[in-house]
């Protein structure tokens, strides 16, 4: 949307007359994102794929009972640092975690021959989740902006469905000052101000870049040396928003990134409930009053459908491109329940056939 936006935004400042040129090469290019900015509400286009909902892959199916017990087992995290309410200085945050519970055998791992493991989902404020694999070393979050944050964590298994028992999710509340010496500007031994950085961070960080470029926006500082703990860099600033910790909190997990090949058969929706049940959820069924929240889905703007039991959902019929996922928490009437803008999520993936 954001790029469609800036493809208008530079069709104007050209020529009028080269609108219709300009909008021709935006369909050719971003053409899932073209038709979402279009009219969201409308009917799909011709070029739209029908979705339609699986059961669980043989695929998946084959690695749970190859696991045995592990796939059954009850992971709690706790999140060791940054203690709730911290505030930090330095815009490099280290997260530590404690893992515990019936493990039966699960352990974060990253196999270096598969690229695959069981891992811990990390998200920082409500942005796309980083994998954390090695346990025994904190997991850097680094150039966080300025402010409030909040992160979440939840143990997952290699192919990404997140374990769904009390305790494996938690979430802290930190602030960070300062964002160390990369916020203040440079000085000459005189106290003379030679380089005024938060300016310059601003403004590289302003300008909405479509993704292909967003890797240019990196400060020189990412190049990583071959030690560099597992981490993220965060090239655009994020914030928490302004979350309570003991209402329904809907937290956005799958999809994510980058499908290909086998992985585009059937891609899942997976994703965290605290302090809610679904309609379906026998638990909700016999709370009085009834639990009645339900998640709704939409991909590419298209037609709202529903989850209504806490777990994963598999979808085939992906096109090859851009898709968007839209992820919202919702009461029994369709209104969304508002959270720290958290329960309502939008994510870009791509599928590559
Ligand atoms: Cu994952």
């Amino acid at each position: 949307m954001k790029l469609s936006r800036l493809m208008l935004l530079a069709c104007a400042l050209v020529f009028a007359s080269a609108l219709a040129g300009c909008s021709s090469d935006m369909n050719a290019n971003t053409e899932a994102n073209a038709n979402a900015a279009a009219s969201p509400a409308a009917s799909p286009s011709p070029a739209a794929q029908t979705l339609t909902e699986v059961e669980r892959p043989q695929k998946v199916k084959d690695m749970m009972q190859q696991r045995g017990d592990e796939d059954s087992a009850s992971p709690k995290l706790k999140i060791v640092e940054p203690k709730e309410g911290a505030t930090l200085s330095g815009s490099t945050v280290k997260l530590k975690l404690d893992l515990s519970g019936d493990l039966k055998g699960y352990k974060p791992h990253k196999d270096p021959a598969t690229n695959m493991g069981n891992h811990i989902h990390v998200i920082l404020d409500n942005q796309p989740y980083e994998a954390y694999y090695d346990l025994g070393q904190p997991f850097e979050l680094r150039n966080v902006a300025e402010g409030a944050h909040t992160i979440r964590v939840f143990p997952s298994r290699p192919w990404h469905e997140s374990y769904k028992n009390d305790g494996a999710f938690q979430m802290v509340t930190f602030t960070v000052k300062g964002g160390g010496d990369a916020s203040k500007p440079t000085t000459a031994s005189t106290g003379e101000k030679m380089a005024d950085n938060t300016g310059a961070a601003n403004k590289v960080v302003a300008p909405v870049k479509p993704q292909s470029q967003a890797n240019s926006n990196k400060p020189a500082t990412d190049s990583t040396p071959a030690a560099t703990p597992e981490g993220k860099d965060y090239a655009q600033p994020s914030t928490a928003g302004q979350v309570d910790r003991t209402k329904p909190l809907l937290t956005y997990s799958r999809p994510k990134g980058e499908y290909k090949g086998d992985d585009t058969n059937a891609i899942m929706i997976d994703f965290w409930l605290s302090h809610a049940m679904l309609v379906g959820d026998d638990a909700g069924k016999t709370m009085v009053p009834p639990v009645t929240y339900r998640v709704r889905y939409s991909v590419d703007g298209g037609e709202a459908k529903y989850i209504d039991k806490w777990g994963p959902i598999w979808l085939t019929g992906w096109t090859p491109g851009k898709h968007t996922v839209k992820l919202e928490l919702v009461d029994k009437d369709g209104n969304a329940v508002e959270n720290g803008g958290y329960n309502t999520t939008t994510r870009e993936i791509t599928v590559t056939k």
